[in-house]
């Protein structure tokens, strides 16, 4: 490492001159800064309102470009004596933007892929193949991991197979996201089509705009704080190439909030989604995970995608109706296209061999105009009115405000699945998302109500492996979710992926397994839960559900299951 002392003059010369000009400064000098000088640097920013920012950006760029940390995917270490800075800016994007700012935004990462992957990787025949337009959508993105993000594009993906990247300001007020950024990308091989939305259009209109601005055959969305790893892009379009109605997502790895480390995701999960409709990552069975094994180099078939990273035929996500304008901000855009795609004829994949990084982190940083979880909920409902059928009521049940909410005009949505002749929800869920939490038959969905003391039975505060509470029972308010249960198909008394079982002398919450010890048969006549292999009956005691011999007349044994279908 080469000490540089013209740094110091660079950082002068570049603040006084504004930020174009220091940029293209940093162009020329190619060096590496010095630990200690880049710490006094850092140290030296001033924290307190905007003026501070022109030097924030300056030293960002050259200094980062070239910092020795972070390469091959390592974590840093953020010194003592900037703890105070790194914990006051995590709140900025909450992430640790001072890790961030102290790795290269050009840093090296190890090829992820397995060898298998790298065998079939070096097999495709990418000139055939067509180019991708890659959309990029970002609020107030962190400016080292957005450069990150497009540096990485830069150096790991064949030239020929992007036609060029879009990237669309929602609105940001950093001004480093302005000018700065609209210079700074001029420095690539790749057209970069930057664009500034005079509003706060949220991230599914916003890639609306970036769709239509786009004119490359195949779409490619990325989040604003991802590194793309060897051979990322080649299998995503390959995919699409060969089946135009296919949608390909990458392995989402994980660079750690904390650090920036980069590690693998596992490759054996597939999305899913909860009873509230939130995407979940699922394990995959022993038999699909056995033949993931032996052939590693092949897809795994989703029945929802994370949302954010994923590459479709540009023509086909038009056809298939893009996105739902009425959806705001931030939320359930992922679940709903995953609904439709399959629904109306489609398919989801995602590739182990595409690796791909993202940030992960715990909350979202946003500003929203109403309540974050009322957003969320609204785009929700928009998803279960349309596409769910009778199966939105296991939304409603859990999350019965959204029942009430102003959701918006929905007639353009449904006219699109009438016109795309889209299949029921029930298909979906007997022939694409079987291994899914919600049954596709069920008797009986809503409270589970005592005779006796009017309690509901409530996984709640419960630990699995308890036993289920009998709790006062709650009506339309958020913690009635746990108060939700369905009497499914398969005799299952289930709430989510969690299952009341016996072992004959009291009862448990365990994880649904589909053993027997999990089946219960309701007597419609004498309001008896009959546990199966033990024949006893669900008994209410003071807080807690338990079992005991079966009793005429006994009303802490007669229950009253909501929504039964007669
Ligand atoms: O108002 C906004 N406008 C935007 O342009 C809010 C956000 N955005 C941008 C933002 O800068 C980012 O690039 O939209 C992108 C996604 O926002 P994140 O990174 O805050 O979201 P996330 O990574 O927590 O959320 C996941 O779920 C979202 C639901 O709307 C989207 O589908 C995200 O794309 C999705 N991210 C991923 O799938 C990455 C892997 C996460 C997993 C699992
Ligand atoms: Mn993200």
């Amino acid at each position: 490492m080469q000490p540089l002392k013209p740094i110091y003059s660079i950082a002068l010369i570049g603040f006084i001159l504004g930020t174009f000009t220091h940029i293209s400064i940093s162009l020329f000098f190619h060096v590496e800064l010095p630990e200690n000088a880049f710490f006094r640097l850092l140290n030296s920013v001033n924290m307190d309102g905007d003026t501070a920012d022109p030097l924030r950006t300056l030293m960002d760029t050259p200094a980062f470009k070239y910092s020795p940390h972070g390469s091959n995917g390592a974590g840093v270490h953020v010194p003592d004596h900037l703890k105070n800075l790194e914990e006051s800016r995590f709140p900025e994007n909450n992430f640790n933007v001072v890790a961030s700012e102290m790795i290269s935004v050009n840093r090296t990462l190890p090829d992820y892929r397995s060898d298998a992957c790298r065998i079939a990787g070096d097999r495709i025949n990418t000139n055939g193949l067509p180019r991708a337009s890659i959309i990029i959508t970002f609020h107030n993105e962190a400016w080292t991991t957005l450069i990150r993000t497009l540096h990485s594009i830069s150096n790991r993906s064949p030239r020929h197979l992007i036609e060029e990247i879009v990237l669309v300001d929602d609105y940001s007020d950093k001004y480093w996201l302005k000018g700065p950024l609209d210079a700074y990308v001029r420095q690539f091989g790749i057209p970069v089509r930057v664009t500034h939305l005079p509003e706060r259009s949220g991230l599914i209109r916003a890639r609306l705009t970036g769709a239509k601005m786009a004119k490359g055959p195949i779409l490619l969305f990325l989040d604003s704080h991802i590194e793309v790893s060897e051979g990322w892009l080649e299998p995503l379009i390959s995919r699409v190439a060969d089946d135009r109605t296919r949608i390909v997502a990458p392995i989402i790895d994980n660079i750690s909030d904390e650090d920036f480390g980069f590690s693998t995701g596992r490759i054996d999960l597939w999305g899913g989604f909860s009873w509230i409709l939130s995407f979940k990552w699922f394990d995959m069975n022993e038999t699909d995970a056995q033949k993931l094994i032996a052939k590693k180099a092949e897809p795994i078939r989703t029945p929802t995608i994370a949302g954010g990273l994923f590459a479709i035929n540009r023509e086909y996500f038009y056809e298939m109706g893009a996105y739902d304008e009425g959806m705001e901000v931030w939320g359930g855009e992922n679940i709903e296209i995953s609904f439709r795609i399959w629904m109306c004829g489609g398919s989801m994949e995602i590739h182990p061999c595409s690796h791909v990084g993202h940030v992960f982190r715990t909350k979202t940083p946003y500003s929203f105009t109403k309540e974050v979880n009322s957003v969320i909920r609204r785009n929700q409902a928009r998803t279960a009115e349309v596409w769910m059928d009778e199966y939105k009521e296991f939304f409603f049940k859990m999350v019965p405000s959204a029942q009430k909410m102003e959701i918006g005009e929905l007639h353009e949505r449904k006219s699109l699945r009438e016109r795309l002749k889209c299949k029921s929800f029930k298909w979906y869920l007997e022939n694409v998302c079987s291994e899914c939490h919600m049954p596709s038959e069920y008797h009986s969905l809503g409270a589970i109500v005592n005779k006796l003391n009017g309690k509901c039975v409530d996984r709640g505060n419960r630990v699995l492996g308890g036993p289920p509470g009998l709790e006062t029972c709650i009506h339309s308010h958020e913690q009635q979710g746990n108060q939700v249960w369905s009497w499914t198909g398969n005799n299952e008394i289930r709430s989510q992926n969690f299952c009341l079982s016996s072992n004959g002398s009291d009862m448990k919450i365990e994880v649904c397994n589909g053993r027997e010890d999990q089946k219960f048969e309701f007597n419609q006549k004498t309001g008896n839960i009959i546990h199966q292999t033990s024949a006893k009956c669900v008994t209410a005691a003071e807080s807690l559900a338990t079992v005991d011999e079966c009793k005429n007349g006994r009303q802490d044994q007669v229950w009253d299951l909501e929504g039964l279908k007669k």
